[in-house]
């Protein structure tokens, strides 16, 4: 009997290795959650306890039609958000990747929240990026394996995903690390996932270092060309008790392109309220930017209205720039040099400069709602497309 199961396991794994669709893209399945739940846990980190099985977190299979994305069952974690553990979803299961170019699943979360995703090498390196999921919608998640980035460049072998050495996979709600600086998010929450699976097709590149269409060298932000969103929206209420929110205004890919071609642009949708500052934040801390001369991109407003882009440094200094942006304009293409960045009147810089190799983050706020005349309540749509930093020799 127990030779037939195994035999019967092996068979199994041959199967779902070796799918060949009729177009010739090969995928492996991680996992469909069709069947049993097997290797899937829930892990925590905590401080000074290091990394343990997480006891309080549930994690478990639903067949309930309203949470199954494709087929009949999908993953349901349950954990909470607390500043005690940063919790994982994980699953060790070694797995030769061998041929595969980009990662796809579906996700959706009762709070939004940005997910790291996340494959650990035989030996620890991990390759890691983070995704925006939505407030009880499924997201799609479509990711090239070349877009992941090393997340310390001090472990990785030779700077890349080593495809034959795929130990584990891992989702984290990175609201336990937000929840250390912004208390109120604290809570239990619910992660369902489906069908994640390996495929030896290319999506579109949407980041990464590449080319223009006239030969610069570029280094892409975002085309959103792709289902990811890898940005999260934030906001700063400057009345009173100065408050941050975040994932506060819903984000999505949709359908309307920017000048720059293209088939999709993210959107954000939020009311303008008084004294609130509406953002979008995109973070870059694991990326080489040191040869960044200036950020280009497109953005489009519902709305007239005074915009702020803005790049961080690791070390906190902020520079800025204005955009005025009217709606009649439609969509408006920027090309910002970083010396027409000003450091913000409340940042400080050691030594006044933008250093491109400093960047941590960059991100667009929308100032019209703590400007004089402000209007309360008024509803806006900000579209932002081909997001990219040229660089220099
Ligand atoms: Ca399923
Ligand atoms: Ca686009």
């Amino acid at each position: 009997m127990k030779r037939v199961q195994a035999v019967a396991i092996l068979l199994l794994g041959f199967l779902a290795a070796g799918a060949r669709g009729q177009d010739g893209v090969k995928t492996v399945l991680l996992d469909d959650f069709e069947s049993e739940l097997s290797g899937w846990s829930p892990v925590k980190i905590e401080e000074g306890a290091g990394f343990s099985v997480d006891g309080d977190s549930r994690v478990a299979i639903t067949r309930d039609a309203q949470h199954v994305k494709v087929g009949k069952g999908a993953l349901v974690y349950s954990y909470e958000v607390t500043p005690a553990a940063i919790r994982a979803l994980s699953i060790q299961r070694p797995k030769d990747l061998t041929g595969m170019k980009s990662l796809h699943f579906w996700v959706k979360c009762t709070s939004a929240t940005a997910v790291m995703v996340g494959l650990n090498e035989t030996g620890g390196a991990s390759y890691q990026t983070s995704v925006y999921c939505p407030a009880g919608a499924w997201q799609e998640v479509a990711l090239n394996l070349d877009e992941l980035a090393l997340d310390d460049p001090s472990k990785g072998r030779n700077g890349a995903l080593d495809l034959d050495q795929v130990e584990s996979f891992h989702l984290v709600d990175l609201g336990g690390f937000l929840v250390r600086m912004i208390p109120d998010i604290k809570g239990p929450r619910l992660m369902w996932i489906d069908d994640v699976t390996f495929s030896s097709k290319t999506l579109p590149q949407t980041s990464g270092a590449t080319q223009s269409g006239q030969g610069a060298p570029i280094y892409l932000v975002d085309s959103f060309e792709s289902p990811v969103i890898r940005w999260a929206s934030a906001s700063f209420e400057v009345g009173g008790t100065p408050r941050v929110n975040l994932f506060d205004a819903p984000l999505a890919v949709d359908s309307e392109a920017g000048p720059g071609g293209g088939k999709r642009s993210l959107r954000m949708t939020y009311a303008r309220q008084v004294g609130k500052i509406q953002g979008l934040i995109r973070n870059l801390e694991k990326v080489d930017l040191r040869k960044a001369t200036g950020l280009d991109l497109s953005l489009k407003t519902a709305r007239d209205g005074t915009f702020l882009v803005s790049i961080q440094e690791k070390g906190g200094a902020r520079y800025q720039q204005v955009v005025e942006l009217r709606a009649a304009e439609g969509w408006k293409k920027l090309s910002l040099a970083f010396t027409a960045f000003k450091l913000a009147e409340d940042s400080h810089d050691e030594n006044g400069k933008l250093d491109a190799d400093q960047i941590k983050e960059i991100s667009l706020a929308d100032l019209s709602a703590v400007l004089p005349g402000a209007v309360p309540g008024v509803e806006n749509v900000l579209r932002v497309d081909d997001v990219r930093f040229s660089l220099g020799k």
